[in-house]
């Protein structure tokens, strides 16, 4: 799972990047077209702690890939379209995480002159809104001149794309049926893809997170349902972060925030693209996999391996508290929680799976 972060120059997206990926911050050329990829740890007490109870040698936790995209800034004072690119780089994840700026900060100019979220936010989606308007107008121009069914078809699917788009609509809070879903997949189109909006705020505003949010969120018309909102203090966490652990904690409550930057991004990230995790857990190996809500124990067993998901036979299954509570592996079987079920079963978050297959 691949998200994409984009915003304006100097929003503080490669300052969150490093608290995401734990690595030294320090921003690079803005003018560099160069984007850096690093991977996020889902912090998971439930994984440590069935870990420590099988003694398990090695612990891998669930991770989210995350893009840092640079921003750019239009050399007039028109706004310019997006170059191709940075459209391209976008188009190939899976969300995008929008930063907007709400921080002051007398070194680092806004490119716009001042301060305002939300109308970096609009900005943004507007950018995505045009890019997917020329997307979908290539491909009606293609498509109507064709006759057979399928191509009506997709015209018609298009056009109704081409509407809404442009009224300056995200394609997002579009209702689409699963098969015209399974349509649009190729084109990648932005303003379809998941947003995760990070509003990312000064130490001296953090305090006010909650009410800068709902501020935002009540100007923002979408479908609640594609978009998650997250405030954060990138700057000032980023310096935390630099401190030893046991001291944090009382920066962290200055700013107001229960959770690091890191958990609650992942979270948000996590819901947005409908994911669970479940883990597998013993002396060798215990670790957290993540598949999407609804998956049966087949597809979960293909996400570990291939060849556990062909040769499945039955899997043994509990769920996490179970034998946290049992204490050990074998009072928990004598509990009678441990389930046998059949590749069809609907994994739940928090489920531990051990596959019997066969190859
Ligand atoms: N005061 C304050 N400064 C911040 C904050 N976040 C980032 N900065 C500073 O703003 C500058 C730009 O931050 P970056 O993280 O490099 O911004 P960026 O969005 O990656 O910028 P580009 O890659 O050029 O698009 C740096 O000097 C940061 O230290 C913040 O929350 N508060
Ligand atoms: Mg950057």
């Amino acid at each position: 799972m691949e998200c994409g972060i984009v915003g304006p120059p100097s929003s503080g997206k490669s300052t969150l990047f490093s608290i995401l990926t734990n690595q030294e911050p320090g921003s690079f050329d803005c003018n560099s077209r160069e984007t850096r990829r690093g991977v996020a740890k889902l912090n998971d007490h439930r994984l440590d702690e069935l870990a420590a109870i099988v003694k398990a040698r090695k612990i891998v936790h669930a991770t989210v890939d995350y893009v840092d995209v640079p921003g750019f800034a239009a050399k007039s004072d028109k706004p310019e379209p997006y170059p191709a690119w940075y459209l391209s780089e976008l188009r190939g994840t899976d969300m995008l995480a929008i930063v907007v700026r709400d921080f002051e900060n007398p070194i680092v100019s806004h490119p716009s002159g001042s301060i305002d979220p939300l109308r970096d936010l609009s900005d943004a989606a507007f950018e995505f809104i045009i890019s997917d308007l020329d997307v979908v107008e290539r491909r009606l121009n293609r498509v109507s001149k064709m006759h057979d069914k399928e191509s009506k078809a997709e015209a018609e699917l298009l056009e109704k794309c081409r509407a809404h788009l442009s009224e300056d609509g995200s394609l997002r809070d579009l209702e689409f049926t699963q098969e015209e879903q399974k349509k649009l997949r190729g084109f990648s189109f932005l303003s379809l893809k998941p947003l995760l909006v990070i509003l990312n705020l000064g130490d001296e505003n953090a305090p006010e997170a909650d009410d800068r949010l709902r501020t935002m969120q009540n100007k923002v018309d979408c479908l609640r349902d594609h978009v998650r909102w997250v405030a954060v203090a990138a700057g000032m966490e980023s310096e935390i972060n630099m401190l030893d652990e046991e001291e944090r904690a009382p920066f962290m409550e200055e700013l107001g925030f229960s959770l690091p930057a890191l958990d609650r991004i992942i979270k948000a990230t996590f819901e947005l693209m409908g994911m669970i995790t479940f883990l597998t857990i013993g002396p060798k190996e215990s670790r957290a996999w993540s598949v999407t809500k609804g998956a049966t124990a087949v597809k979960a067993a293909r996400v570990i391996h291939e060849d556990i998901a062909r040769g499945f036979i039955r899997a043994e299954m509990y769920n996490w508290k179970d034998l946290l509570d049992a204490g050990s592996e074998a009072e928990m079987k004598k509990t009678g929680k441990m389930r046998l079920e059949g590749k069809d079963y609907i994994m739940q978050d928090g489920d531990v799976m051990n596959v019997r297959f066969n190859v």
